[in-house]
């Protein structure tokens, strides 16, 4: 017998399988009913998990969106939790073969409108618009009011120093930045309060200023870079000089401070002199301070961007030592203590942000701030809250998550005789980062608790020599924390956020005027096409544009002609308004191949320098007749 909420599941989703059902015995006539909010009626509590198991039935929805990052795949992935089911995966800064990103002409410009003009200048010399990978750490949302606000999601780009902007009502990439004089962006966060506002971005490598070649060996050229990007315009507001490599960082509730660990106050550039003193810093900026040097003129223009001069001894930083190199760091939910990780050192420190105003006053020492330092375990990175006043630190080295208690740990370091630990659970293998439900908000909810290790060794069966990595889902409702799930990555998830379902409400079809696809619709303008049952080829020069749409199964278009040695162009335009109901072009031998959403218009331009019949098809399984959904490019010898 079936439960009643899997019997409401069956009748109101509507699957691509039921769907072609329909279509493939009517015909495409009647694939243009709308059917929005099919699968957006089942609401989160007929869908509820089993939340003492993690186990979530066939059929049931998750209660939470996952964020993950993806590491040097470039891209992030979204997760369904509990059930940490891989929904789908968002282009970043990676090439994709299957939607074309990279590719369309859509994503190349949002890929390059970004870069400097100096990179421009570069790739173009090597023959390409811009890089196909980099490696994405730090997802993290939009903020109103110190929670989440399904805006955007805001992603780092370690590798070419990058910062992206992914729009969650269509979860794709809509801004990529490259972030000049810093070098390798690594920590990224968004202003809490009052809203995001501010992206604070940190450059963790030392790099001469001016990187010009002119300088090496001299090591107090060598600068790191603190930015803060504006989330709306996605233009870089000012950057800060600070000493030593900014790691991680955070930002408090009140709009007041934001915080970056920084290691290698040595300011070495080989290993041993960046790990020799046995103490690091936390920076922590005063945004208003740093505004106000921004309205003085208090800066040198570097790049086009106003550069302050934050290091120790301004009135825009002050630096907190902290034992060797620091990780992570995380604001708590309280509102009033952030939490840093030690990484070398077995400890992490809670500064009161309460305190921060003196210390900028200079009426107490950089020290006073700290609040606690409980001694956890060995290799603590990234810490995680609940709502409950219980913090989740990882220990890297101990492959273990450590439960304690911050009131605790704060009586503990005034001398009282208590010990805030509360659990040490084993995690398999060697944790990263990790994160609890809504714990980086001030709604953390205290329920789920994962665990990215770095690690799977003997989890799963042998897939070779290169492992999956293991994220662990971990129930922290109850007293103790019990894992309840594994799940495999690939390469490399630094981070995650899990966000209330609630929050995030993307849609099912484009809107015909995003701007997504603006240039196309104003090229068709031009060309005195309508995308929206237009069918035509546009010749202009050796320019050559071809309009074409999609209803399953069919373009609008057999085939076309061109002359070798033109430069094609290809609009698709998906009139299908169906849910689920992507279409794709793929060229051959030409190396294209797209994803056309509904709704969507997706172009694609190469150049045809290779004569003969060259097929069309749609490589996204859309209708009983998809493999018939084809066409035919004649290219005539020059
Ligand atoms: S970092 Cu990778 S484990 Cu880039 Cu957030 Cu700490
Ligand atoms: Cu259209 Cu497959």
């Amino acid at each position: 017998m079936k439960d009643k909420k899997e019997e409401e599941v069956e009748q109101t989703s509507v699957s691509r399988r039921d769907f072609l059902k329909g279509a493939g015995a009517v015909g495409a006539g009647a694939v243009a009913i709308p059917m929005a909010g099919g699968l957006g009626m089942l609401g989160a509590t007929d869908a509820q998990a089993s939340s003492d198991s993690g186990a979530v039935k066939p059929g049931q929805l998750d209660d939470y969106y996952g964020f993950w990052s993806s590491g040097q795949a470039g891209e992030i992935r979204i997760m369904g939790v509990p059930s940490m089911r891989e929904l789908m995966r968002i282009p970043v800064f990676n090439r994709c073969s299957a939607t074309g990103w990279g590719q369309t002409n859509e994503s190349i410009k949002i890929l390059t409108d970004g870069l400097t003009d100096k990179t421009k200048k570069i790739l173009k010399g090597r023959g390409i618009k811009t890089w196909d990978n980099g490696d994405l750490h730090h997802p993290h949302m939009s903020f109103t009011d110190g929670t989440y606000d399904g805006r955007y999601l805001f992603a780092n780009d370690k590798l070419n120093s990058r910062v992206a902007r992914i729009r969650c009502d269509i979860m794709k990439t809509d801004k990529v930045i490259e972030i000049p004089n810093a070098a390798d962006i690594h920590g990224l966060r968004p202003q809490k309060y009052p809203r995001t506002g501010y992206v604070f971005a940190n450059g963790e490598h030392r790099v001469p200023l001016p990187n010009d070649g002119s300088i090496l060996d001299e090591p107090e050229k060598y600068h790191s870079i603190f930015t803060a990007i504006d989330g709306d315009s996605m233009e870089i507001k000012w950057q800060v000089i600070v000493d030593g490599n900014l790691d991680n960082n955070d930002s408090d509730y009140q709009g007041l401070y934001t915080f970056s660990t920084s290691y290698n106050s040595e300011e070495g550039v080989t290993l041993a002199e960046m790990t020799s003193q046995e103490q690091d810093h936390v920076v922590v900026f005063d945004i208003k301070e740093i505004e106000a040097g921004v309205k003085r003129g208090d800066y040198q223009t570097m790049n086009g961007v106003a550069v302050l001069d934050g290091r120790k001894g301004t009135k825009y930083t002050r630096y907190i030592p902290i034992s060797n190199s620091p990780h992570g760091i995380n604001t708590v939910p309280d509102k009033k203590h952030v939490v840093v990780n030690g990484k070398l050192s077995p400890t992490v420190s809670v500064i009161d942000v309460r305190r921060l105003p003196d210390l900028f006053a200079d009426k107490i020492k950089p020290r006073e701030v700290i609040v606690a330092e409980p001694k956890l375990g060995l290799g603590p990175l990234h810490t995680a809250f609940d709502n409950r006043g219980n913090a989740y630190t990882t220990l890297f080295l101990d492959s273990q998550m450590c439960k304690w208690n911050i009131k605790k740990a704060i009586k503990q370091y005034s001398g009282e005789d208590v010990n805030p630990i509360i659990q040490k659970l084993d995690v398999a293998y060697q944790p990263g980062h990790n994160h609890t439900s809504m714990g980086e908000t001030a709604n953390a909810d205290g329920k789920w608790l994962v665990s990215l290790n770095k690690f799977s060794k003997d989890r799963f069966i042998n897939v070779g020599p290169l492992k999956p990595e293991n994220d662990q889902l971990i129930d922290i409702s109850g007293p103790k924390m019990k894992i309840v799930h594994d799940g495999p990555t690939f390469a490399e998830p630094h981070d995650c956020i899990m966000v209330d379902t609630s929050i995030v409400n993307p849609v099912n079809t484009f809107q015909r005027d995003d701007p997504m696809f603006a240039e196309a619709v104003a090229q068709a303008k031009k060309d005195g096409v309508k995308l929206e049952g237009g069918n035509k080829v546009v010749r202009d020069g050796n320019k050559v544009r071809v309009y074409m749409w999609s209803i399953a199964p069919n373009y609008s278009m057999n085939k076309f002609t061109v002359n070798e040695g033109d430069e094609v162009t290809i609009y698709v335009t998906n009139l299908d308004r169906v849910d689920d109901l992507t279409h794709g072009f793929s060229m051959g031998k030409y190396g294209v191949a797209m994803e056309v959403a509904p709704q969507a218009t997706s172009s694609v331009t190469f150049v045809a320098d290779d004569p003969g019949v060259h097929w069309w098809y749609c490589q996204w399984f859309c209708h009983a007749l998809h493999m018939e959904m084809r066409g035919r490019m004649l290219v005539k010898p020059a």
